[in-house]
């Protein structure tokens, strides 16, 4: 890196600020107030600032006061009034100007004082507002301007969203910052530019543009105003220039449009080649020639439009809209994120050749949608109205204020193409016990559908509109939500919440032949994929990536072949948080292409293997694995090896010994690999247009011996789960649990009992509840009840045995998620019974009138450990012998003491 020395630094710094200060007059200031906040859970009286309570921490923004409790072992998160203060100096040249605190956004009601009075309030956390605070402010004392923000993510009926599957974090989580103008100057009171961008005619060959300027309403000014706008390239270089003149007796109206016409071959915008321009708009003091204020937006020559029949056409080009949609947080960060990562994970979307980007379930900051623009991501935003509606007129105005203020300040977004207002709002009706209300019910959602949807098409005639459906069809038929916006959106999980996945390509073809006119597209679908969870068999709900792998494959052949489908976004980019999910990972929803920290999955792989037109290949990061030799040699085992890929066929090279050719289907190509006891040297190659492509990687095997007493000294460990089918790699050590057989002779396996499957569970086998005291839930939630024996026939020696246990039948009831919607398992809730029983090995007690239950408490993980000798050739015999119900073992370790 060219490091150079800090002076030198400083002095290019100031150059540079000169010479923008040069060419660029300071209008606006800006300053970002992001630091050295105070912030309490405790009372405060914003009056008695000079008093405050002791208990303040300092934080800076972004901030969010749940980082830490959405995923401890504790149910729900703290939902509560919070307090921020700080204190800032202000500028004396302030004293004629008009002062903001702008909020990029504050989850989700806002109170802001200044001075100990109340400046200003905001309702719902996903949009940006403006408070004003130039009246209080104290310019006597300038350094001593007290601000205090009081922000409440408790439940408000009256706020979306009511209930959803991720997490309303509180906090002042996105940046802040002091605002000061003239007092002529375009309206920012609602988070927004002031001017507002369209281009009613564009073409390859000629476009024009409407500039649309809103200024605050100022009586005292007594000069006329001349508005300039400029639209600048991408080189800098000015193309066009609009001037015009507001004559003094006009200045209530405060409303500006100017027509620039007639822009020869404009260079257009596509998700190829994300050609932007600029218009800066200026507002002078026409007399004075002073500059009072001016604002940049960006501009993008693009038309499209969606047909029912053909998919969806950019510049008259179709293209098939494939991408994801995208949840705001990130691993110990909470929501509060800084800018950069917004935008890296835009270039994930990007990189994976997602061209696509469902901005879910609420909008996003700024960044967002600004790295869609530079990137060539087109994209749906929408606002937080989930699952339900409250039926009043709080409910509706406030969603019709989300929907103004979302669509103000994202309109100017080339990127943005259609306007959404609602997702699933008939996942769980309200009133099920009785018809007749939910008629009226469903009467109001549809009644506040078609507000929201009047109000999108007046103010934004320009987009689409769009409501995304789960997959209960007559519901939103009956409810009559369908006519209603311009695009339908459905969520569609037919193979991981229910049915099969062959359901999903008859689901659309359904739809289309009864609303052939309706352009439709998959808002969502996808299938938890636990990073740490494997499966040579996978099924559904095991959570395995394997199992998400043929689902995706299963998904995307299906939206491929099907042109009416116009787009299709895969739930989600990356894992996010739901504070009351539990399952394999307790709060954690794992549908993610990318893991909460955005290490990419052999989905997101897949993904790429089928997007993208370059060259690609990547073994699958399955690089951690164990199993049973094929034979008696102890040897080998073979497993299947999957390479994410788009050429047509693929070589697979073992330790520089060539293995074999296997043909790509769907993106994906797989062998059968011989792995061998240790490191694994893998490469894998593809010739594209005469040229090789390569990818190498080292897999790591732990190979337990087909016949252990034969396997001698270097037979070293075993981890076992029991009442499963699927691998489990600890993603710390990297260790390798494997799933369990019945005892064979020669090896090792459970006698006796069966897996324990869940009451209320929609999993094949096991719990979906989070265990406590563990991060390796999926070690503890699955179990062999009624055990007799466990038998492991290793070679003589001394050993560690550890056995696993929980106890996963409890009377803590848990609310079914609300996305378990058609064939789960309910046969009543558990109900918790004593539990007592021995542990035997080799004849030894071991573990005597054994509790589980009232040794580390219910759904709790807890193990024993203890010393075994093998003095002969008979291994080692562990037997439960019941007291009280039904011996349990969740999962066994064996290891060698040297
Ligand atoms: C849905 C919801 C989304 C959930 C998703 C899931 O249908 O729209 O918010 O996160 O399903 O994973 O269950």
């Amino acid at each position: 890196m060219n490091k150079k020395p800090l002076c030198l630094q400083l002095f290019i710094t100031a150059v540079l600020l000169l010479l923008c200060n040069a060419s660029f007059a300071q209008v606006r200031t800006e300053t970002g107030l992001n630091q050295y906040w105070k912030f309490t859970k405790g009372a405060f009286e914003p009056g008695g600032i000079a008093n405050p309570a002791s208990n303040w921490e300092t934080v800076s923004l972004p901030h969010t006061w749940n980082k830490d409790d959405v995923t401890d072992d504790i149910p729900d998160y703290y939902r509560a009034l919070c307090w921020y203060r700080k204190t800032i100096a202000v500028s004396s040249s302030f004293k004629n100007k008009n002062v903001y605190l702008y909020f990029e956004g504050a989850n989700q009601q806002t109170v802001v004082y200044v001075n100990g009075k109340k400046a200003g309030s905001h309702i719902g956390g996903y949009t940006a507002f403006c408070i004003q605070i130039d009246q209080y402010l104290n310019f006597d004392e300038p350094e001593k301007n007290e601000i205090a923000v009081s922000v409440d993510n408790s439940f408000n009926p009256d706020i979306a969203p009511l209930t959803a599957d991720f997490t309303f974090y509180g906090g002042i989580y996105r940046n802040v910052k002091l605002v000061s103008t003239n007092k002529v100057h375009f309206d920012m009171s609602d988070g927004a530019s002031g001017v507002y961008i369209t281009t009613p005619q564009v073409s390859a060959a000629m476009a024009s543009v409407k500039v649309s300027a809103k200024l605050v309403k100022y009586v005292g000014f007594k000069n006329k105003l001349k508005f300039v706008s400029t639209i600048w390239d991408a080189d800098g270089k000015s193309i066009a220039v609009k001037s015009s003149i507001l004559p003094k007796d006009k200045l209530a109206e405060n409303d500006v449009i100017q027509d620039i016409t007639a822009i020869a071959n404009p260079h257009l915008w596509s998700t190829n080649d994300p050609y932007l321009y600029r218009v800066i708009t200026q507002v002078y003091n026409a007399d004075t020639k002073e500059l009072l204020d001016e604002v940049s937006n960006p501009l993008g020559f693009r038309w499209f439009k969606f047909d029912a029949a053909k998919g969806f056409f950019l510049n008259d080009k179709p293209v098939k809209l494939i991408g994801a949609s995208r949840h705001q947080d990130f691993a110990g960060l909470g929501n509060a994120l800084p800018d950069g990562y917004h935008e890296a994970d835009m270039k994930l979307l990007k990189a994976m050749g997602g061209n696509f980007l469902r901005i879910a379930h609420y909008p996003q900051v700024p960044e967002v949608l600004a790295a869609c623009d530079r990137l060539g991501i087109l994209a749906t935003v929408e606002i937080p109205v989930v699952n339900a509606i409250t039926e009043s007129d709080g409910f509706t105005n406030n969603s019709k204020r989300m929907l103004e203020e979302m669509m103000h300040q994202n309109f100017n977004h080339p990127a943005l193409i259609i306007w959404g207002y609602m997702n699933e709002v008939l996942l769980r009706p309200k009133f099920a016990d009785d018809k007749v209300r939910q008629q009226i019910y469903f009467a109001n959602i549809a009644k506040l559908a078609q507000t929201l949807e009047d109000i999108i098409r007046k103010t934004d005639p320009g987009r689409y509109t769009m409501m995304a459906c789960h997959g209960d069809y007559n519901r939103y038929k009956q409810a009559g939500l369908i006519q209603i916006p311009m695009l339908l959106g459905w969520n569609l999980y037919q193979g991981w919440y229910g049915g099969v996945v062959g359901d999903f390509g008859k689901f659309l073809d359904k739809f289309h032949q009864d609303f052939p006119d309706k352009p439709m597209m998959v808002t969502e679908y996808g299938a938890d994929a636990d990073p740490r969870i494997r499966s040579a068999k996978p099924i559904r709900f095991d959570k395995s990536i394997d199992y998400a792998l043929g689902f995706h494959q299963v998904y995307l052949d299906a939206i491929k072949i099907r042109p009416f489908v116009v787009g299709a976004m895969a739930w989600n980019l990356a894992d996010f948080n739901s504070e009351t999910r539990e399952e394999t990972m307790p709060h954690i929803n794992n549908k993610g292409l990318l893991t909460w920290n955005r290490e990419p999955k052999d989905t997101y792989r897949y993904y790429q293997a089928e997007l993208l037109t370059k060259p690609f290949i990547k073994i699958s990061n399955w690089l951690n694995r164990a199993g049973i030799a094929d034979s008696a040699n102890n040897k080998v085992c073979t497993q299947a090896l999957t390479v994410l890929t788009n050429a047509l066929s693929v070589e697979f090279v073992l330790n520089n010994q060539k293995l074999g050719e296997a043909k790509t289907v769907n993106g994906v190509a797989t062998l059968n690999v011989p792995f061998a006891n240790g490191i694994n040297q893998i490469q894998v190659v593809a010739k594209v247009n005469g040229q090789q492509y390569w990818d190498n990687a080292e897999v790591s095997f732990n190979l337990i011996p087909f016949n252990m007493q034969a396997a001698g000294a270097w037979f070293q460990d075993l981890n076992i789960m029991l009442g499963t089918t699927r691998y489990y790699i600890e993603p710390v050590s990297k260790q390798v649990w494997i799933s369990d057989q019945a005892y064979k002779k020669g090896q090792f396996g459970a006698i006796g009992g069966k897996p324990y499957i869940g009451k209320n569970a929609r999993l094949p086998y096991g719990s979906d509840r989070n265990i406590r005291s563990t991060e390796n839930d999926p070690i503890y939630q699955t179990q062999q009840t009624g055990i007799k024996a466990y038998k492991i026939d290793a070679p003589k020696g001394s050993y560690e045995l550890t056995l696993h246990f929980a106890e996963l039948v409890s009377d803590e009831k848990k609310e079914a998620l609300a996305y378990n919607l058609s064939d789960g398992r309910n046969t009543g809730d558990e109900k918790a019974q004593d539990r007592i029983f021995d542990v035997l090995a080799n004849g030894l007690v071991v573990l005597k009138d054994f509790n589980v239950a009232k040794k580390f408490g219910y759904l709790t993980a807890g193990y024993e450990k203890v010393k075994v000798w093998i003095n002969d050739n008979n291994g080692l015999n562990i037997e439960f012998r019941p007291i009280k119900g039904e011996p349990i073992l969740n999962a066994i370790q064996l290891s060698k003491v040297e």
